[in-house]
C-alpha cells in the first residue's frame, strides 16, 4: 500500500494517454475502494454461466467486495440473482459456493424464502409482521445467450442492451445452455485487477511467454507479429480472414469484428478469428479437445469466437468447447481469475474428452500470466516505477481498457 494520501481526481486528470497508469491505481487502498464502488458497483460484471445452475433450485454464490451475491434458477427455469443477506439479521442465507435446494433456508433462525425470494416462513414474528416487506433483495441479472452478468447498481447502464442484442447471435450457435462445466480452476493472482485486465488485452507478451497458446493463435490476429501494420504477412492474413468470415457467416456464424471497448459504458469487443494449423480449437494439437461438438457445425474448423468485456471478462468459443474467464478483485493486490471450460453436456469424460487435454493450453497460459501480473505488481510498488508507453501496434486494446477505466472513473467520482 502506498503511504501518502491519494487524490484520485488529480491522478485521473493527469493520466497520460497511451501510457500505463500511475502506481496508486495499482497499489492504493483508496483507489481500490473507489474501484469497488464505481467500477464493480455500477457496471455489468460477468460472474458465471447457465450450466453453473442447470436445474431449478441450483444456486451459486459469489462475493463482490463486501457484497455476498446468490444466483439461483427458479422453478420456471429463470436464472435470478439476490443479495445473499437474510432480511432477519443479515446472515448469509446460502453459505456454500454451489448447491441445490427446494427453498432458501437461512441457517441462523430458519427464515425460509422461495426461489423467487419471497419470504414463506418466519417463526415467532408476531401478528404485525409483514413477510411481503422482507423479501430477499434482488440484484439485476442478464443472461446473454448463457453468460450470466450481474449489476449491483439500482439503475444499471442501459447500453448493456446493445451488448445483449449484438452478442446474442454470435454466442447462441455455441449453445451454452446445452453444455456442462467440464473443469473450473480458480487462481488468485497477487496483483491488482487492472494489471490482470491489461495483461489480457495484449499479446505483445505472447511470443515470449505462451508457447502452448501460440500454437493455435495466429500472430496477426492478436497483433503480436512484428510491425503488424506494414508486414506483408498481415495483408495475407487479412485476406484469409475475409474469406473465412464469408464462409462462416454463410453457415449462420456471425464473425465480423465489433469493437466498442472504450466508446460505450458497457464496453466490449468481439470477432471470430481463424486458428492456426488444423484450426479447430485452442489445444496443443489445434484439433478439437472434445469429440462431441457443441452443435452441428458441419466442420469443426470454425476458428475461435472471442469476446472481451469491460471491466472483467474474456471468452473464447470454439466448435468443441468454450473457455470463459471472470476476474474478481479481492483486494488492491489480490485478484481472483476464475476459468471455466464448457463442453457438450452429453460428452463423456475419458471417452469424448479428457480434462487434461481440454485444459492444457489455458492452464499453462494462466499460470504464465499470473507470473507476469505478479511481477508487474511488484515492480509498480517501486518509487522508481513510472508509467511507460503502450505499443501503438500491439497494445491498442490495453489503451482502450485504461481509457475506458479513466473515463468511467472521471464521470463517476464526485469532485
Ligand atoms: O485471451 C485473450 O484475450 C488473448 C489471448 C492471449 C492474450 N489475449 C490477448
Ligand atoms: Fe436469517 Fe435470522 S438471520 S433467520
Ligand atoms: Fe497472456
Amino acid at each position: 500500500m502506498s503511504q501518502a494520501p491519494v487524490n484520485i481526481r488529480e491522478l485521473l486528470d493527469r493520466r497520460k494517454v497511451g501510457y500505463s497508469l500511475e502506481a496508486p491505481f495499482y497499489n492504493s487502498q483508496e483507489v481500490f475502494d473507489a474501484d469497488m464502488k464505481h467500477i464493480f458497483g455500477k457496471h455489468w460484471m460477468y460472474v458465471g454461466v447457465e450450466p453453473d445452475v442447470p436445474e431449478a433450485g441450483d444456486y451459486m454464490t459469489v462475493q463482490i467486495g463486501n457484497q455476498p451475491i446468490l444466483i439461483i434458477r427458479d422453478d420456471d427455469g429463470e436464472v435470478r440473482a439476490f443479495h445473499n443477506v437474510c432480511r432477519h439479521r443479515g446472515s448469509r442465507v446460502c453459505t456454500h459456493d454451489k448447491g441445490s435446494t427446494g427453498n432458501l433456508v437461512c441457517p441462523y433462525h430458519q427464515w425460509t424464502y422461495n426461489l423467487e425470494g419471497k419470504l414463506l416462513f418466519a417463526e415467532h414474528m408476531g401478528e404485525d409482521f409483514d413477510p411481503s416487506k422482507h423479501r430477499l433483495k434482488p440484484v439485476h441479472l442478464k443472461n446473454v445467450a448463457g453468460l450470466l452478468f450481474i449489476c449491483l447498481a439500482d439503475n444499471p447502464p442501459e447500453d448493456f442492451q446493445e451488448l445483449v442484442d449484438t452478442m446474442t447471435p454470435y454466442i447462441a450457435p455455441h449453445q451454452i445452455a446445452n453444455t456442462k462445466i467440464a473443469a473450473q480452476i480458480d487462481i488468485i493472482e497477487e496483483g491488482n485487477w487492472k494489471l490482470t485486465m491489461e495483461n489480457n488485452r495484449e499479446c505483445y507478451h505472447c511470443t515470449g511467454n505462451h508457447p502452448e497458446l501460440t500454437i493455435s493463435l495466429y500472430a496477426y490476429s492478436y497483433g503480436f507479429a512484428p510491425s503488424a501494420e506494414t508486414d506483408e504477412g498481415m495483408k495475407q492474413y487479412e485476406e484469409m480472414v475475409k474469406e473465412r468470415h464469408a464462409k462462416w457467416e454463410a453457415c449462420g456464424l456471425p464473425s465480423a469484428e465489433v469493437d466498442c471497448l472504450d466508446t460505450k459504458i458497457s464496453g466490449f469487443r468481439t470477432m471470430r478469428m481463424p486458428l492456426d494449423k488444423e484450426g479447430q480449437s485452442q489445444t496443443l494439437s489445434t484439433e478439437s479437445a472434445c469429440k462431441k461438438l457443441l452443435a452441428d457445425f458441419g466442420d469443426a474448423a470454425i476458428g475461435g469466437l472471442s469476446f472481451w468485456t469491460q471491466p472483467n471478462s474474456w471468452h473464447h468459443f470454439m466448435a468443441d468447447h468454450i473457455v470463459t474467464f471472470s476476474v474478481i478483485p479481492l483486494s488492491a493486490d489480490k485478484t481472483l481469475v476464475r476459468t471455466k471450460w464448457l463442453v457438450n453436456k452429453d460428452a463423456v469424460e475419458g471417452v469424448d474428452y479428457t480434462v487434461e487435454n481440454l485444459t492444457a493450453v489455458w492452464n499453462a497460459t494462466n499460470s504464465q500470466d499470473r507470473f507476469l501480473v505478479e511481477e508487474s505488481h511488484k515492480g509498480s510498488k517501486s518509487p522508481e516505477y513510472q508509467p511507460g508507453p503502450y505499443s501503438p501496434y500491439t497494445e491498442t486494446l490495453v489503451e482502450k481498457f485504461s481509457n475506458w477505466y479513466i473515463n468511467r472513473m472521471k464521470t463517476l467520482i464526485g469532485d
